[in-house]
C-alpha cells in the first residue's frame, strides 16, 4: 500500500510549494467561511458555490442563487447573507442554492483546484473530516485560509487537530505539521481562551460577532463532510 502523507500549508501564499495533484485538499477557514459552509449544508442548504469575486457572485444571484458576501468581516451591501454561521442556518434556506464570496476562505478554495478533491473543514466537523480522510485513503494537504496571506492561529489549530487525529495513519516530513500539532496540544484544553488575543478573533470581536466566535470553536457539532463537486459545495 502507498504511504499516505499529510501536509499543512499555513497560508495560501505558500501553496506554490505544495503539489496538490492526486491529493485531497482540506480547506479550512475556521473564522468563519468554512464554518458557515459546514453549518449551512448541515442545516439543509442544497449547495454553496464559492467564488472569488463579488462580480461572479452577483451573476449567480441574478440567476436565482441566494448571495452571501463578506469583505473585511462585514456583510456586503446588496447581499442578503453575510458571513455569520447563524445566517446560513435559517430554515428559509433549506433546499436553496447559495453563492458565497469572502475575503479569504473562498479565495483559498479557488486556489486549491489543482487537488483531486476539495473537502471543507472546520472544528464543527473535525471528526467527520478525519474519518473521511481515512476512508479515502489518499494523501492530503490541509490548506489554511489565513488572513490576506498571513498565518492565522485558529486555522493552524484546526490543522493541528486533524494531524493529531490522523497521526497513526499518515506520515509527514514538514515541520508545519509538527508545529501545528504542538500548538494544538498546548491549547486544546481551552481553544477559546487561547484565541482571544489572536488577530482575527479580535477583528470579529470588535465587529460584535461574539456569538459566532463561540459557535465556530465548537467541536464536532455536525457530522457532515462538504466537498466541492462541479463548482459547488455539497455534502459527500
Ligand atoms: O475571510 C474570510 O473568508 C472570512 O471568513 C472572514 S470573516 O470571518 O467573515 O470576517
Amino acid at each position: 500500500m502507498n504511504e499516505l502523507t499529510l501536509e499543512i500549508c499555513l497560508s495560501p501564499e505558500l501553496l506554490h510549494l505544495y503539489n496538490l495533484e492526486g491529493k485531497t485538499a482540506v480547506v479550512v477557514d475556521v473564522l468563519r467561511a468554512t464554518s458557515c459552509i459546514v453549518a449551512g449544508l448541515a442545516c439543509g442548504i442544497a449547495s454553496i458555490t464559492p467564488v472569488a469575486s463579488l462580480e461572479e457572485a452577483r451573476v449567480l444571484m441574478a440567476a436565482g442563487y441566494i448571495g452571501a458576501g463578506e469583505r473585511e468581516g462585514k456583510q456586503v451591501e446588496g447581499f442578503p447573507l453575510g458571513n455569520s454561521p447563524f445566517s446560513y442556518m435559517q430554515p428559509c434556506l433549506k433546499g436553496k442554492k447559495v453563492v458565497t464570496t469572502t475575503t479569504n476562505g473562498t479565495q483559498a478554495i479557488q486556489r486549491s483546484l489543482a487537488a483531486s478533491e476539495i473537502v471543507i473543514g472546520a472544528f464543527l466537523n473535525l471528526s467527520a473530516v478525519a474519518t473521511y480522510l481515512l476512508q479515502r485513503s489518499r494523501s492530503a494537504v490541509v490548506i489554511c485560509a489565513g488572513w490576506r496571506g498571513k498565518v492565522n492561529l485558529e486555522d493552524t489549530l484546526l490543522a493541528g487537530a486533524l494531524a493529531h487525529k490522523l497521526e497513526n495513519f499518515f506520515t509527514w516530513k514538514d515541520d508545519s505539521v509538527l508545529a501545528a500539532k504542538a500548538l494544538y496540544a498546548h491549547m486544546r484544553a481551552d481553544l477559546h481562551e487561547h484565541l482571544k488575543s489572536s488577530s482575527h478573533y479580535q477583528r470579529l470581536a470588535h465587529l460584535g460577532a461574539q456569538q459566532d466566535l463561540h459557535f465556530c470553536l465548537e467541536i464536532d457539532r455536525f457530522h457532515v463532510v462538504p466537498i466541492l463537486a462541479n463548482g459547488e459545495i455539497i455534502l459527500a
